[in-house]
């Protein structure tokens, strides 16, 4: 029987069209879709054509960068430099922020991590795109300061994991939370999830969290973490890639919480607010879940209102639905912080 050809294919172009009538924002996501299908074929190749391995650099976190980092990046500054709309950039992969030639600069801020979880590519574990998208402040021609906001001014985000199938997960500022594969017979990203919704009733009983660092978190949190090892009716289930996309689509899709805490190590937790807490918080909120910095600068916050104060800056993130969040949040309270 001949296979199924959708004659009705719902792309993503299709759907950013159909979803506003700003053509510049159609032209940035063509660009941005673009460079993630060259990303994929970068990474699907990667033990043939022998992209593994490092690339004898180290990016603006400090980490090793592998080849594939260094590609990813080259791919997703070259789409976007060259789509016409865009007027600066922040890569995880670049110390300083890129800013497009007025001539081909347009009004959109887009920060990101071209290849998130890319210490995993070698032994073949999913890896990720995140990506934010601000415009720039009225009257600027676009630097650094025009992404130095926080999520409230976001304009849209998305991210994209690399495994069995390659899907972008995409939202605009209030709106649903959507799901797009990639369709390698037609090269287009198509809509695969409409309404991505947290599970209302916390789904399954998972944390995630890397309790390599558990000796240098605060009392709530080992307290929390206890707890969740109690679990009620039973334990919870441990799931942590180390891969921040392949953990938080997981945490959407089947529930549960991703803790990466601030601690005693890292007091701004390690993760970066631009291109990783940002973008991740807003589709977990605008997918019906939470997204907390746990105890940050004496306080418990929210991810979306916290203002970066550098383009690298960090945050933590304590992301789930209510019943998980409420557990970490009973552990403080216990010790009289307000929640
Ligand atoms: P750790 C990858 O380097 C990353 O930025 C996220 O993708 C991931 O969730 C986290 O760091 C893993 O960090 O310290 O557990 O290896």
């Amino acid at each position: 029987m001949a296979d199924k050809f959708d004659v009705d294919a719902k792309t993503l172009n299709r759907f950013v069209m159909a979803s506003t009538h700003d053509h510049d924002l159609v032209i940035l996501m063509n660009a941005i879709g673009t460079s993630c299908k060259l990303i994929t074929s970068a990474v699907q190749r990667a033990g043939v054509a022998k992209l593994y391995g490092l690339a004898g650099e180290v990016n603006s976190t400090g980490d090793d960068q592998k080849k594939l980092d260094v590609m990813s990046n080259d791919m997703m500054i070259n789409a976007l430099v060259n789509s016409g709309v865009c007027c600066v950039l922040v890569s995880e992969e670049n110390e300083e922020p890129i800013i497009v030639p007025p001539g081909r600069a347009g009004k959109f801020c887009v920060a990101f991590d071209p290849l998130d979880g890319s210490s995993n590519i070698d032994c073949n574990v999913s890896v990720g795109t995140i990506f934010s998208v601000y415009e720039r402040k009225p009257g600027s021609d676009g630097n650094a300061d025009d992404l130095l906001r926080s999520g409230a001014d976001c304009v849209c985000a998305g991210y994209v994991a690399y495994s069995s199938a390659v899907e972008m997960v995409f939202t605009f500022k209030g709106g649903d939370v959507h799901g797009f594969c990639l369709d390698s017979t037609i090269g287009e990203f198509v809509h695969t999830r409409e309404k991505m919704i947290f599970p209302q009733d916390g789904g399954k009983t998972i944390y995630s969290a890397n309790e390599g660092n558990a000796i240098h978190w605060d009392q709530p949190i080992q307290d929390a973490i206890a707890e969740f090892k109690k679990g009620e009716p039973k334990p919870y289930s441990a799931r942590y890639v180390g891969s921040m996309v392949a953990d938080i689509h997981r945490t959407i899709l089947y529930g549960g919480i991703y803790l990466y805490p601030a601690d005693v190590k890292s007091p701004k937790g390690k993760l970066r607010l631009l291109y990783e807490g940002i973008p991740m918080a807003m589709i977990i909120e605008q997918a019906g879940g939470i997204a907390s910095t746990g105890m940050f600068e004496g306080k418990i916050q929210r991810v979306l209102d916290l203002v970066p104060d550098e383009i690298h800056a960090k945050c933590p993130i304590i992301m789930g639905g209510k019943r998980d969040v409420q557990i970490v949040y009973d552990q403080y309270k216990k010790q009289g912080v307000e929640t």
